[in-house]
């Protein structure tokens, strides 16, 4: 029987040979806005879907180059097929968009990106769509917010920037007894440490900027499913048409390469952090998934594979202290985003979350003494000697 090929061997081969054109051996970027036809039959049996083909750059399959990075995506994510996207809030829009109608539910992580939580709360709301933002690390609060009219749970875990996990498994069934669909956001874990799809969950998202790009030089997002649930996504990917370029696809695929080395060497570059943070007097407290102290450790051991680069810290005085501390560091960027090679520090309740009104931040743990780091894979001994200058100048 033939051995089914372990993941880092998935991120270098999966989806990957030689170019059926001229037996490149890399990926070639194919870029074009469309493709031409043999003749006016096969064009029309393209549209009505009866062969498959590329047709426009913007209609899926995209370009040869997208199908590549969605094999390898399907694949490190144990789904059967996706869509790459120009952004991870794009990925994210077309499914809410696809799944859900006016008189719906959307039951989400209280604890989400900014925008994620702008685009529920602010925008689905004008579309007659409900919402409701819970603690999903408490299942008893998840059963007791189903409405009969939810349609959708989505879930952030970890999520940005507390680091809260929740019960993917758990809330999956929770969902499939209530007849809704669980997406779950895999930004934070990456599929390396995390595959939602094997715990039952239905969809996963991810924002490819971060960990699956992995060097901060692409915008991208990428939905994967079956191939039942990714077709249902199609007419809004069409119409709406926030696909990826074929370079950040191409960036992506690349980029996936080295995810087992990149994620490992995040992992235990931020293993070591937090235990010089946990011991700094300048420091209150330290939330990273790896750690025992962790509010959900024994869902993060049930669920994860190991823990990635994000954490998150709370500095003692406050927002002042944490200027002080962002406006120190030589070798961090104080830079959004996250996932990247290089150590980004930032400060949510200013910057990525400060779109959340203060009462939601302070109820959900976003508060202003919180400070995120994405742990880069620099030597971690360099990381730590930078953030220890920087607060000693606190
Ligand atoms: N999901 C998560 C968990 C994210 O952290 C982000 C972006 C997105 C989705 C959206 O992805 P994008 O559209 O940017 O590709 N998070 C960011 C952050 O924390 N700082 O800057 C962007």
């Amino acid at each position: 029987m033939k051995k089914e090929r372990t993941i880092g061997t998935q991120c270098v081969h999966a989806g990957e040979g030689p170019d059926p054109a001229y037996g490149a051996h890399t990926t070639p970027i194919y870029q074009t806005s469309t493709f031409v036809f043999d003749n006016a039959e096969q064009g029309a049996e393209r549209f009505a879907g009866k062969e498959e083909g590329f047709i426009y750059a913007r209609m899926p399959p995209n370009t040869p180059t997208h199908a590549v990075l969605i094999e390898k995506i399907a694949s490190l994510e144990c789904g059967e097929t996706g869509q790459a996207f120009s952004s991870g809030m794009a990925a994210i829009t077309a499914v809410v968009l696809s799944l859900l109608e006016k008189g719906d539910h959307l039951l989400s992580t209280d604890v989400v990106y900014g925008c994620t939580y702008e685009l529920f709360s602010s925008i689905l709301s004008k579309f007659g769509i409900e919402v409701s933002f819970v603690d999903t690390s408490d299942l008893e609060r998840v059963r007791s917010s189903l409405r009969r009219n939810t349609k959708l749970i989505f879930l952030e875990t970890p999520s940005n920037p507390t680091m809260t996990l929740c019960d993917i498994e758990e809330i999956s069934k929770i969902a499939k007894d209530t007849g809704a669909l669980c997406v779950v956001d895999n930004t934070f874990a990456s599929p390396y440490f995390q595959k939602p799809l094997k715990l039952g969950a239905d969809i996963v998202v991810h924002s490819c900027t971060k960990y699956i790009g992995g060097h901060a030089d692409l915008l991208g997002g990428a939905v994967v499913g079956t191939k039942e649930l990714v077709k249902s996504l199609m007419p809004v990917i069409r119409s709406t048409g926030g696909i990826m370029g074929p370079h950040e696809a191409w960036l992506s695929i690349r980029g996936l390469k080295t995810l087992h080395l990149r994620m490992e060497k995040h992992a235990s570059n931020a293993m070591k952090v937090t235990g010089f943070l946990e011991a700094h007097p300048k420091i209150g407290w330290v939330r990273y998934p790896g750690l025992s102290s962790h509010p959900q450790y024994e869902i993060a051991k049930k669920q994860m594979s190991g823990f990635s680069g994000m954490l998150s810290f709370g500095i003692k005085g406050g927002i002042e202290a944490g200027r002080k501390l962002m406006n120190s560091v030589e070798l961090c960027s104080l830079a959004v985003s996250l996932g990247a090679v290089d150590t980004l520090i930032e400060h949510p309740a200013s910057m990525t979350h400060a779109d959340i009104p203060r009462e939601v931040r302070m109820k959900t743990g976003i508060t202003d003494d919180l400070v995120r780091l994405s742990v880069g894979v620099e030597d971690a001994d360099d990381i730590i000697a930078d953030l220890d200058q920087a607060l000693m100048r606190v």
